[in-house]
């Protein structure tokens, strides 16, 4: 790593190379008009198929599962490599531009929601379900919500960009990053050693947590399962593995994903629930 000697006032070089480098930038605000689309259901989802949006898409599956019809929704895709996040609509959706952001129109004034784990809780709450009611247990579950939220950009924004996506290996960040990630791989396998879920019943704080590492340890993130060596997490993999066999967390997982080789995985605007049958990219995508 060259060494760098900080100026005295940064200044933003675009050519700072590395994967989603052209979506970076050091300024928040659109930068053109574009409207949101909004379809027939009370709830508009703006989103993309990454672990922070699979969160959410997983949560509507589990609700429409267990029977809570009012949380029927469109989902549109928004393709933050092109730059969706910076479009007018979309920003004032969520002012942070990132995926996802929910429209709420089942009231008399439409309700934004961004910040995944806000998503969640809302949906949670506002169905009264993947919460636990009494207060020691649904206090345990929100820790470990927000522990996913504080926690999660170690292993994305820190390991995963420099394993994955920064311009070059750098030994330092990559030491770094990954000593973390197993720490809080660590952290989950000491607590799934005596708990079947992260806090009474399969809730909210599964949805997340699994999201990002229960899929880490599946071998979906990063090509880093070998490397992290993730297997060793025994309950976490356990654990992960249950949470995969749902029918609901395949459905969420299959909701606007754009990218993968399986094209009966994605989904890529899902509008009613025969979407799953009907419109994956394999039977549509020639004549999209
Ligand atoms: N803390 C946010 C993080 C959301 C986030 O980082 N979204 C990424 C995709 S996973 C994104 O939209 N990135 C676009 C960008 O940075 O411009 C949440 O959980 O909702």
């Amino acid at each position: 790593m060259t060494e760098y000697t900080p100026p005295a006032v940064w200044t933003w070089d675009q050519e700072s190379g590395g994967r989603f480098a052209s979506i970076n930038r050091p300024i928040a605000g659109p930068t053109h008009d574009k409207e949101l689309p909004v379809g027939k259901h009370p709830f508009q989802l703006y989103s993309l198929a990454t672990p922070n949006g699979v969160k959410v898409t997983v949560m509507f599956e589990e609700l429409l599962a267990a029977g809570h019809a009012g949380a029927e929704y469109d989902a549109w895709i928004i393709d933050i490599s092109s730059g969706d996040q910076f479009g007018s609509g979309f920003v004032e959706a969520n002012p942070n531009s990132k995926i996802p952001a929910l429209m709420d129109h089942s009231g008399e004034t439409p309700q934004r929601v961004f910040e995944s784990g806000a998503i969640l809780l809302y949906l949670a709450e506002k169905f009264g379900a993947f919460l636990p009611e009494d207060p020691a247990n649904r206090t345990e579950a929100l820790s470990w919500l927000f522990w996913q939220m504080g926690s999660a950009p170690y292993l994305g924004g820190g390991f995963g960009h420099f394993y994955a996506y920064a311009p070059e290996k750098w030994e330092y960040p990559i030491n770094r990053f990954a000593m973390e990630t197993k720490r809080q791989l660590d952290v989950l396998d000491r607590h799934l050693d005596t708990h079947d879920w992260m806090a009474g019943d399969y809730s909210i704080a599964d949805m997340a947590i699994w999201a990002w590492y229960g899929q880490l340890v599946l071998g979906r993130l990063y090509s880093a399962a070998e490397f992290l060596d993730v297997t060793s997490y025994k309950n976490v993999l356990k654990w992960a593995e249950t949470i995969d066999a749902r029918p609901a967390v395949k459905r969420g997982r299959m909701v606007n994903r754009a990218f993968g080789d399986d094209l009966s995985m994605q989904l890529h605007e899902r509008h009613d629930a025969s979407d799953f049958e009907l419109r994956t990219q394999d039977k549509i995508g020639e004549k999209e």
